[in-house]
């Protein structure tokens, strides 16, 4: 389930904290009238109407200038890779080139932002200002206050608040694409064949899987989940189904089970339909035909696990692309959100995960850099599908 990242950005001591604070309605991040009260970007989740799971991300300062102020602006900066939304607070109707060259920015960078004027009892916004402000960047700038004495009214200066949050990512294109939208109507019943062999974790689905089951709830169809094994007998026994979909590993086998004309295709491939630049995936896959010795790959993994002898990323993967090419290829892996290697342009290849465990907008600010560079970029599932010659059948449901 994709959880969107809202920052909340702006000077120190401009209540940054308090702002957490009131939207939650919990005591997350200390509050004091000290300049760099808050140091580390601190996240809560919260789950807001309309949107679902959000990540509210509390930053340090932009301005601090205290002994470790560089590096906890750094830390705060970075988080602007991976917002969805910001919040830009500012007070006493003070928007400086700080402010103005984050609006910038973001904007650059295609996040959506709000302005929000904080501690407003003491000095209200200045109505000429906001129009100002809202002309110039076409936003919304909200007059805001945690310390207002009339309860009610507080209360609706927090709805308020929740309002142009929900308004700006409803809007958003930093948003995930439903996995099944476009593909299955109601009624429709759809086969997901998840194996559960040593690779699966003890006791539960995996996140991709679980995504499925619950697309398809929504949409009011049904989801018969089966292992590889049973299989041919639901579909000898069953009527046909309306699709099907498979762990990209057992593609093989589920695909000469499948009649020709009942659509095919693999949890990864519906991931990076939902998350990543499909397109841009596609065309990539195609480029592995053209590899040659000496190329170098570049792996981009996002989560952080445990490397273990058959991870898919560090083996699996770079084995199966010197056995289907036959060249002496170089691999070089980044996990987690590490920086991406200087030399980029050297990469005749970047293939990144399928990114379950980061959101769209984290995703695409991996692999923009590569796209921008004009280097090929595929997934892991896309590029196992094509290289074990079953990526046109997995694709073709998206191609009707
Ligand atoms: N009167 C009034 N005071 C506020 C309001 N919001 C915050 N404050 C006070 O302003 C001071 C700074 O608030 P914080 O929430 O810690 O500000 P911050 O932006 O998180 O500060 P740093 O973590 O240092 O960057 C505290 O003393 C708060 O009590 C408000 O709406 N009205
Ligand atoms: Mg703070």
């Amino acid at each position: 389930m994709q959880v969107l990242n809202i920052g909340v950005f702006g000077r120190t001591n401009t209540g940054k904290s308090s702002l957490v604070n009131a939207l939650t309605g919990q005591e997350i991040s200390i509050v004091s009238d000290q300049a760099g009260t808050t140091t580390d970007p601190v996240g809560k989740r919260m789950e807001i109407p309309e949107i679902g799971p959000c990540r509210l991300v509390d930053t340090a300062g932009l301005d601090d200038v205290t002994d470790l102020g560089a590096q906890r602006v750094n830390k705060s900066r970075a988080w602007l890779n991976r917002v969805d939304l910001a919040l830009i607070l500012f007070n006493s109707n003070s928007f400086t080139k700080l402010e103005q060259d984050l609006a910038i920015q973001l904007r650059g960078l295609k996040v959506p932002f709000v302005l929000v004027h904080t501690q407003s009892d003491i000095v209200p916004l200045d109505e000429a200002l906001a129009q100002e402000l809202s002309e110039k960047y076409g936003t919304d700038v909200l007059e805001f206050s945690v310390a207002l004495l009339d309860e009610q009214e507080q209360q609706e200066n927090i709805e308020l608040l929740l309002a142009f949050i929900i308004k700006a990512l409803s809007s958003s294109p930093l948003r995930e694409r439903p996995m099944f939208e476009g593909l299955v109507e109601e009624k429709q019943t759809v086969v997901l064949v998840c194996p559960i062999d040593v690779s699966a974790p003890t006791g539960r689905l995996i996140l991709p899987q679980v995504m499925a089951i619950r697309d398809l709830l929504d949409r009011r169809s049904t989801a018969v989940v089966l292992q590889v094994e049973e299989l041919a007998d639901y579909l000898a026994t069953h009527p046909t189904p309306d699709l099907v979909v498979t762990d990209s590993q057992a593609f093989a086998p589920v695909s000469a089970c499948v009649p020709p004309e009942v659509p095919l295709t693999s949890f990864s491939v519906l991931l990076a339909r939902s998350k990543g630049p499909f397109a841009e995936y596609v065309a990539g896959a195609a480029s592995i035909d053209a590899l040659q010795d000496g190329d170098k790959i570049l792996i981009l993994e996002s989560c952080t696990h445990h490397a273990s002898c058959e991870d898919i990323g560090r083996v699996k993967l770079p084995r199966l692309f010197q056995k289907y090419t036959g060249k002496q290829l170089q691999f070089t892996v980044v996990a987690g959100l590490d920086p991406l290697p200087e030399n980029l342009r050297d990469y005749r290849l970047v293939v990144q995960c399928g990114g379950c465990m980061i959101n769209k907008r984290e995703l695409l600010s991996r692999v923009n850099p590569a796209m921008e560079a004009g280097i090929p970029i595929c997934n892991y599932g896309m590029a196992i599908a094509y290289m074990n010659g079953i990526f046109q059948r997995s694709i073709a449901p998206f191609c009707r």
